[in-house]
């Protein structure tokens, strides 16, 4: 054992130094067209699959966006690789919405779940903000035996639940649970209160929330002021209330909308949609 110890020792010495400067570093680039390059197995549309093994789960990634090219990069740029080391069957969507009335998170999502179930028969549903990117490995894009909430534990609020009820940031849902609780509202017009809303309705269709742990749902939030046309909705706490008597009549059962477009980049499905306006 020694003797082959001072042997890799004596290797070490001979081999010659590393260069001054590391090519292996360079810019932090998270074009487009380097995170392609890096990851030359993703087809058309940011589909995946494991070349050496058939992928035990087939996850769609459904991620709302409006004006967030910059903070796509970032998403891509950590998302691909990451869903690649944990082996998954997976696509990732991009949910557009056209125009510049105001922004409707959870309605996109409606959208999202239809058009995604319509091209393949994905067996789990990841809702995730653009702007969340996780930090642990083990947080696996897989569904449970109840919807998940996988931002659990986030920068901007200390790696902590902010409340037991919340379920904003990037949530899981299996087809079945998806439908059982009639999907998300379609009449949350700009910003808040849908995440509660969303919460709210796991328990009215009769599941539990599930979570990872604390150390594994990590996700670093990308620094945003608030976005124009995505104002604080000053109907939410008026809304929430009455959740449990809306939820059957609006939601997956309802949802209305037209596509504007579909096309499939290298790295994303992008589906534009006209989603229309608060009536
Ligand atoms: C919180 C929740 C989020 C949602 C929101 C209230 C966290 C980490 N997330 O996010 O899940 O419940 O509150 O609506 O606490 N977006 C666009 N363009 C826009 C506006 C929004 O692409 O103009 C998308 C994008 O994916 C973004 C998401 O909607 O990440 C949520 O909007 P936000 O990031 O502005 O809201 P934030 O961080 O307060
Ligand atoms: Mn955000």
């Amino acid at each position: 054992a020694n003797l082959s110890l001072l042997g890799s020792a004596l290797n070490k010495e001979d081999m010659p130094y590393c260069p001054k400067q590391s090519p292996l570093i360079g810019e932090f680039d998270s074009s487009l067209g380097s995170v392609e390059r890096k990851n030359p197995l993703v087809v058309r549309g940011g589909r995946y699959r494991p070349p050496n093994c058939e992928a035990r789960h087939r996850t769609a990634i459904i991620i709302p966006h409006r004006n967030r090219e910059h903070h796509l990069k970032f998403l891509l740029y950590y998302l691909h690789p990451f869903l690649q080391r944990q082996q998954l069957n997976y696509g990732i969507y991009i949910i557009h919405q056209d125009g510049n009335y105001t922004f409707n998170r959870a309605k996109l999502m409606n959208v999202g779940f239809r058009e995604a179930m319509r091209e393949e028969d994905w067996d789990c549903l990841f809702f995730h903000d653009v702007d969340l990117i996780p930090e642990d490995d083990r947080n696996t894009y897989i569904c449970d035996a109840h919807p998940k909430h996988a931002a659990i534990a986030m920068d901007k609020f200390g790696y902590k639940l902010p409340y037991k009820m919340y379920f904003g940031g990037v949530s899981a849902l299996t087809p079945v649970q998806y439908l059982k609780m009639n999907g998300f509202p379609n009449n949350y017009w700009g910003w808040g209160g849908e995440d509660d809303d969303i919460g709210v309705r796991v328990s009215l269709g009769g599941m539990l929330i599930s979570r990872p742990s604390l150390k594994v749902g990590r996700y670093k939030m990308i620094k945003h002021k608030h976005d124009k046309g995505n104002e604080v909705n000053p109907k939410r706490f008026n809304m929430l209330a009455k959740t449990r008597h809306t939820w059957k009549e609006d939601g997956m059962n309802t949802v209305e909308y037209e596509i504007v477009s579909r096309d499939y980049q290298p790295l994303y499905t992008n589906i534009t949609v006209n989603i229309g306006t608060e009536v």
